[in-house]
């Protein structure tokens, strides 16, 4: 549907870029005929009650409550938080202030994280626009807000037809006492490969600059070799580099040594002195179990004078109480979401974890009549998104076993799905494993997850077993993905990669063994703007610039959409995914102070062509648009 575009397809999970990209790809550059915003915004319902929204199942529009927001004293000042902290005494004035504070600080990843690992990162500007201001006016008290990067960048574009850019900038404004977080994948920006050192520096820079104060930055194989000079790009920037150690394994399993205590200490160390003010440990699985949170925190604080920042995914059930150990053991802010967006897949919930530590001297100092106010709205909009849950609706101790990360058990889903795997998930999920064991027990963590997931599917999808790949690999024709990923291209894991599957993937490639970041050609800045500047007939942006350099091929189709059906971020949750039902009618706001009445009329059969005329009224007028109905 839509413009029957090519971006879901898997190899565009990765997009190539270069400035020739243009000259290649012509017919991404063909842009329909300039037609007014109101006939836009009815071509884009019309499709959506035609066919629907691509990826979700195709029904009759639910009725939803409106979710509530908190009523709020809008004339007073929003309260000072930690970002004037920051402005005022700088990255390393921060930590020093979080070492101050004697209760445990939180991180709310509701607008992060939480979404990315319940439904799909499918949340939009719009929903999350609506409960910025209060959540700043409610929680003062954060450490941060988790609120961009990871996978909201290539999905914002991608499945939502928005600017991630403008979300930073949006949410900025409303939320402007409160750190703003983001997760980093260190060179592999907010991507799934390495891109050239010019283009994560810039990257930083504008990130820094559009509203981001937190960079959460990790290497999907935990190679503090890849992580430096993201590191050294947000310090320059005068920002917070948490630098990251991803938790694998299990530290107090004895019988599987590799990723054991002295291992993270040692990164540790190796973090603190390539510059962060912050250590992060992502738990992105949520494999660290209560006892081994308990002893990894108490030797990290020993290890590192900076403060230690924990991140967990609820999974296995079992998050409330890693929390209480690792904060029994003094770890100074964990990340949690607010609860109606908490817990399985997602981040342990605030709102629990509030009571957990009741009478304890490090509860949180939050409102929880606050958080049950945000957990009332984000129950409702949650309902917005069902058609992206994951089915999990009850605690996986599973988890232990295959290691996926939180925020990759939705996604993965949904690929396997899109391939026909959906009925096969179970055995996904072994294979999973299988593959991970195969690559000789790896961080799995974005990207290096993904290569895991691919090399899973593959298998799953040509029902192939582990001795197949060894026996037959030589005639099998692996990812993109897995082939790149033993070729040195995510950088090195530790203790290299299993050298008898190498070479039976490589086939005869060599590896390479240094920083992919140093083989790269620099971006070219200006040509990119110029070329997109006379293709596209309008101002450039340098967030244009850095959206097209990061994903050029996503990026372009979002520019066409954007073309053909104007800005659908406007709209609300409900009609977007869904449409209209006959007789309904709406107010869109298209800009400030100008606002559209759509009002749905019906829908002719389908004419011999396959057309349909989808009859409504635009500010009263009778209006009507042909849609190809693709069923
Ligand atoms: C991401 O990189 O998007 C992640 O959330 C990894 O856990
Ligand atoms: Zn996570």
């Amino acid at each position: 549907a839509f413009l029957e575009n090519v971006v879901q397809h898997r190899q565009f999970l990765s997009g190539e870029y270069n400035t020739s990209f243009i000259d290649q790809t012509p017919e991404l550059f063909v842009f329909p005929k300039r037609k007014d915003r109101g006939t836009k915004m009815l071509s884009f319902i019309g499709e959506t009650i035609v066919n629907g929204y691509p990826g979700l199942e195709k029904t009759k529009k639910p009725v939803f409550d409106k979710p509530p927001v908190p009523k709020l004293k809008l004339s007073e000042p929003i309260p000072d938080g930690t970002k004037q902290i920051l402005d005022q005494h700088g990255p390393e004035g921060l930590a020093k202030w979080v070492k101050e504070q004697k209760h445990v600080l939180l991180t709310d990843t509701t607008f992060r994280d939480a979404h990315q690992s319940l439904l799909a990162t499918r949340v939009r500007t719009h929903d999350l626009k609506q409960i910025a201001e209060p959540t700043a006016r409610l929680l003062p008290n954060l450490f941060s807000m988790e609120m961009w990067g990871g996978a909201t960048f290539d999905v914002a574009m991608r499945f939502l037809h928005e600017d991630p850019w403008e979300r930073l900038l949006i949410l900025r404004k409303k939320a402007p006492n409160v750190l703003f977080q983001m997760l980093l994948r260190a060179s592999n920006a907010v991507g799934y490969k390495n891109y050239p050192d010019n283009l994560i520096r810039e990257f930083v820079d504008k990130s820094a600059n559009a509203g981001i104060d937190v960079f959460r930055i990790f290497d999907s194989l935990n190679w503090v070799e890849g992580m430096k000079l993201a590191i050294e790009a947000v310090g320059e920037a005068n920002k917070i580099a948490e630098a990251t150690i991803c938790y694998t394994g299990d530290i107090l399993d004895s019988s599987r040594p590799k990723y054991d205590l002295a291992y993270y200490k040692k990164l540790a160390k190796e973090l603190e002195a390539a510059g962060a003010h912050i250590l992060g440990i992502k738990d992105m699985a949520g494999l660290l179990k209560p006892e081994a949170a308990y002893q990894l925190v108490a030797e990290l604080k020993d290890t590192v004078t900076i403060p230690v920042h924990l991140h967990t995914h609820d999974t296995s059930g079992n998050g409330i109480f890693t929390y209480a150990r690792a904060i029994e053991a003094g770890v100074d802010i964990v990340d949690v979401a607010v609860s109606s967006m908490a817990g399985l897949t997602s981040q342990p919930s605030a709102n629990s974890l509030y009571y957990a530590l009741a009478d304890s001297e490090r509860q949180p100092n939050v409102n929880i009549t606050a958080l049950e106010q945000l957990a009332e709205f984000w129950e409702e909009t949650r309902k917005f998104y069902a058609g992206f849950e994951s089915g999990m609706n009850a605690p996986h101790t599973e988890v232990y076993e295959h290691e996926m990360p939180g925020g990759q058990y939705s996604n993965l889903q949904q690929q396997a799905k899109a391939v026909g795997l959906g009925h096969r998930w179970n055995e996904v999920k072994k294979m999973y494993r299988t593959v991970n064991d195969m690559f000789g027990d790896v961080v799995k963590v974005t990207p290096s997850s993904k290569v895991v997931g691919d090399m899973a599917l593959y298998m799953v999808q040509n029902d192939l077993t582990e001795e197949e790949v060894y026996e037959n690999g030589h005639k099998l024709d692996f990812p993109d993905s897995v082939v790149e990923f033993f070729e040195g291209q995510l950088g090195q894991p530790y203790q290299g990669f299993p050298k008898k599957l190498q070479e039976i993937i490589l086939k005869g490639r060599k590896p390479i063994t240094n920083r992919p970041g140093e083989n790269m050609e620099p971006i070219q800045f200006e040509a990119i703007k110029e070329e997109l500047y006379n293709k596209l007939d309008r101002q450039v942006t340098s967030h244009d610039i850095l959206s097209y350099a990061l994903y050029p091929k996503v990026f372009m189709e979002f520019e066409r959409f954007r073309q053909t059906f104007g800005d659908v971020s406007v709209l609300d949750t409900p009609t977007f995914f869904y449409g209209l039902r006959p007789g309904e009618e709406i107010e869109v706001e298209i800009e400030q102070g100008k606002t559209l009445i759509v009002k749905f009329i019906s829908l002719s059969k389908p004419q011999d062509d396959g057309n349909r005329i989808v009859y409504f009224e635009l500010n009263g007028q009778p209006r009507e648009v042909l849609i190809k109905d693709q069923s």
